[in-house]
């Protein structure tokens, strides 16, 4: 037992048992920012740097990101207490007028798994829910998720509203139709284009 086997366990998607690798490596009194950084994010990690080398592809991507996420739930409540320290708050969420939540829940588990604490509002979030999460949690970066082109707008419409509200909150940007140059017209700070991209934008504007 070590903590190279929890790293193994998200990437053979050993949704099931990692959990009980953990406990297990907890029990035995290994540290809990150990077992986060070493075995959680650094697996997610390499999942990322293969997804965008082409030897992965989404669906063991999203399978990764689920092994991780049910490795997570056990450490979460340790997280606090133990001294691992979040990479930062972030708020996720998928833009007014839009229902699509694939690519945005792997980009919340991507980001969990790179070690930040993350609220998912859903779908069809409007402006005003985003601003007021932001306050809720004092998050630092907001990600916003559209598939459609007519729900685009949306974006800019939420990126205006935290910024009439005065907020201090980096706004990253994500979804099919969407592009670097769509985020520099409507004043956003950053875009990427995948899941694993995300997580490296989010790390630069946490610092
Ligand atoms: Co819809 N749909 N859909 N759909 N759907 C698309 C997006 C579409 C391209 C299909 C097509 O026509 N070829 C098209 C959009 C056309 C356009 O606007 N240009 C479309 C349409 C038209 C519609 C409806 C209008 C259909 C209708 O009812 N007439 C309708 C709209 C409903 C609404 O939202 N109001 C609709 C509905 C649906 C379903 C509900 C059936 C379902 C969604 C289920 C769900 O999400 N729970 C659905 C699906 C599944 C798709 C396709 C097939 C797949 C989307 C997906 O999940 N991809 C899609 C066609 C396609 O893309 N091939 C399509 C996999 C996912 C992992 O990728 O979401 O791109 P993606 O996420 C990536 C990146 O984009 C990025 O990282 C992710 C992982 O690498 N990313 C971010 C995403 N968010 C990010 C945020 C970031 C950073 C990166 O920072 C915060």
């Amino acid at each position: 037992m070590a903590i190279k086997d929890v790293y193994q366990a998200v990437l053979d998607f050993e949704e099931d048992s990692i959990a009980g690798l953990i406990e297990k490596e907890l029990a035995a009194g290994t540290n809990v920012d150990q077992l986060l950084q070493e075995g959680l994010i650094s697996a997610m990690d390499a999942v990322g740097k293969s997804f965008s080398e082409g030897e992965l592809f989404v669906p063991e991507m999203l399978m990764a990101a689920q092994t991780m996420k049910a490795g997570l739930e056990v450490l979460k409540p340790k997280l606090g207490a133990g001294g691992a320290s979040s990479a930062g708050v972030i708020v996720i969420g998928t833009v007014k007028g839009d229902l699509h939540d694939i690519g945005k829940n792997l980009v919340g588990m991507m980001l969990e798994g790179g070690g930040f604490e993350v609220f998912d509002l859903g779908v069809d979030v409007e402006p005003k829910t985003f601003v007021d999460a932001v306050k809720q949690h004092n998050a630092k970066i907001v990600g916003l998720s559209a598939l459609l082109t007519t729900t685009m707008p949306a974006m800019e419409e939420t990126v205006g509203a935290l910024k009439e509200a005065g907020l201090n909150v980096k706004v990253m940007i994500g979804g099919a139709p969407v592009t670097q140059a769509y985020a520099d017209k409507i004043g956003a700070s950053g875009y990427s284009e995948d899941a694993p991209s995300a997580v490296e934008l989010a790390r630069n504007l946490a610092k």
